[in-house]
């Protein structure tokens, strides 16, 4: 589903769905971008194709939401876990420009140490597209969101769109801050840390948004690119979704664990 007003981008979402499950689909795409806070769209496109081949089946990534204060502390916060998940200070803060532009279809793509941008078409960017959950899971997701008073399908989408960009070969982590006005939580998320949301990370009412996807392999970027577009992926396993924790006590559980990660972190908060 893609929604506009004369040239401004409304919204935008799709998923994979059974057959039958495709009309209904279509109901409620047209019911969110109606609804849409950025306000009622002159013109609301639904597309619907086949799934050539069988999808990838992977688990969602584990969900965290950090305490902040603001958006410098939450951008602070960001950087920080950006950094653990091998984004250089540069790379992240080229990041934080683009995406306070705002603006963008898509994500940019930028590699994880110099932040050169890897994006065919810089003012669209890519788009991660052939994504969805299955049934079981998005009943389990809802369950375990609800339980945190989190239960909102911007929420769900952006997991399954961050499980699917964190499973891409070669992909280090994500900054993503909503473009809408009314949405101030934005997230970090890395194959190693998981989801984690940063609530607070713009001002109330600001246009600034978008997407940056860090590469940890520049050479990798074409076949990145036709897996986030082309690649049909499914969530078919939630994880556990998380407390709200400080930074501190976020690293320090990680430490602790010892997950996939195999970097050495900073652990004052
Ligand atoms: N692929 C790549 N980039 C995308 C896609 C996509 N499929 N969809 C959106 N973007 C980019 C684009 O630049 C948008 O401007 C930007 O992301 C933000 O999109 O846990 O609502 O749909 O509370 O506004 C995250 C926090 C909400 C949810 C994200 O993003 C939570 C959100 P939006
Ligand atoms: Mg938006």
């Amino acid at each position: 589903m893609r929604a506009q007003r004369g040239r401004a981008h409304i919204s935008g979402a799709e998923g994979i769905f059974e057959e039958k499950d495709v009309g209904p689909a279509l109901l409620a795409y047209i019911g969110r971008a109606m609804r849409h806070s950025k306000g009622k769209p002159d013109a609301l496109r639904l597309g619907v194709e086949l799934v050539q081949s069988q999808p990838l089946i992977i688990r969602a990534l584990p969900v965290w939401t950090l305490r902040t204060r603001g958006p410098a502390d939450a951008r602070r916060k960001a950087a920080r876990l950006l950094s653990s998940s091998g984004v250089s200070g540069k790379a992240a803060g080229k990041a934080f420009r683009i995406l306070a532009n705002g603006g963008m279809r898509g994500a940019a793509l930028l590699d994880r140490a110099e932040g050169k941008r890897f994006e065919p078409d810089k003012k669209r960017g890519v788009r991660a597209s052939m994504l969805g959950i299955s049934k079981g899971a998005m009943r389990s997701l809802g369950l375990a969101l609800s339980q945190k008073n989190m239960d909102h399908p911007r929420v769900k989408d952006a997991l399954v769109l961050a499980s699917k960009v964190a499973a891409a070969p070669g992909i280090a982590a994500e900054l993503c801050i909503s473009d809408d006005p009314d949405y101030t939580t934005g997230y970090v998320a890395s194959p190693a840390f998981g989801y984690i949301r940063l609530p607070r990370i713009k001002k109330k009412g600001s246009p600034e948004g978008g997407r940056a996807f860090f590469l940890g392999d520049a050479a990798a970027a074409g076949d990145l690119i036709s897996y986030l577009e082309e690649t049909p992926v499914i969530v078919g396993k939630i994880s556990p979704v998380g407390d709200i924790i400080t930074l501190h006590g976020f690293f320090q559980a990680h430490d602790h664990r010892k997950p996939r990660g195999k970097k050495i972190l900073r652990k004052k908060d």
